[in-house]
């Protein structure tokens, strides 16, 4: 099924986010995560990814593109059902903003603190809050490795005010004392191959990776056309014509 389904369609309204079971096939986690493993980490003993810290000073490993290209990332981003999905819920055209890999490597992973993914879009130059990601879940993702949490529904408060610390951009603590008590805390827990689809607004953290275990996720984010930066602030999110190629056509892609 490449759009939501009537209640995956209320659920990002009402909650802010669902979970698509099996998203990408057995088959298809095995090929995507294989080529991430082995090109990522080579790059990573090569200083080529990005390192972000917490405040206990963990290290999550970031990879971010800029665009998305004919390689395995690239080709997956523009996989029609991510398209599909996302443009079925933002309503209107879109193009794909960011893709990008977070991986918690085991026992060292770090946390990510509450924050809003729009908070950061904004500052980016996107005035509107209709844009969304989708994460795909390459490892079993569980509260001991750092699964994502989510406080359910609260993207329903609109754009709050964040702070810059640790090199993160972290929701006002106030604040947030304030949604705890208002928005059930979930965590979210996947199986390899699962998606995460939710709203720029839903407040989510994850901890840091103290199981034996990796915990990757890929994620891209997509924006609607006519909401692209109004400024060049980043060498991505800025507009480029999606290319959408057929489910599935990474597996046949160059690695
Ligand atoms: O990978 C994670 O646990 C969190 C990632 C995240 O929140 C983000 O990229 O905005």
């Amino acid at each position: 099924m490449l759009i939501p389904t009537k209640s995956e369609m209320r659920a990002y309204e009402v909650d802010g986010y669902f979970v698509r079971e099996g998203f990408l096939s057995p088959s298809e986690v095995e090929d995507f995560r294989g080529n991430a493993r082995r090109k990522l980490e080579a790059e990573s003993a090569a200083g080529e990814v990005m390192e972000k810290g917490d405040k206990s000073g963990n290290k999550t490993l970031l990879k971010m593109w800029n665009t998305a290209g004919d390689d395995k990332f690239g080709m997956l981003a523009r996989d029609e059902r991510m398209v599909r999905m996302s443009e079925a819920l933002l309503g209107e055209d879109i193009y794909l903003y960011s893709h990008k890999m977070t991986m918690k490597q085991p026992r060292e992973g770090g946390a990510w603190e509450w924050h809003q993914d729009f908070a950061y879009w904004y500052n980016n130059g996107c005035l509107s809050p209709d844009m969304l990601s989708i994460f795909i879940s390459l490892d079993a993702s569980t509260k001991a490795n750092g699964c994502l949490q989510v406080l359910k529904g609260s993207h329903a408060l609109g754009r709050i005010d964040h702070v810059r610390e640790d090199g993160q951009t972290n929701v006002n603590m106030e604040y947030l004392a304030e949604a705890e008590k208002r928005f059930e805390h979930v965590y979210v827990e996947m199986a390899p191959g699962d998606a995460l689809v939710f709203h720029g607004n839903l407040l989510h953290r994850s901890d840091a990776n103290n199981s034996d275990s990796y915990r990757w996720g890929y994620i891209c984010s997509y924006n609607t056309v006519a909401n692209a930066p109004f400024k060049r602030t980043r060498d991505y999110g800025n507009y480029e014509e999606l290319r959408t190629v057929p489910a599935g056509s990474f597996m046949s892609a160059a690695e």
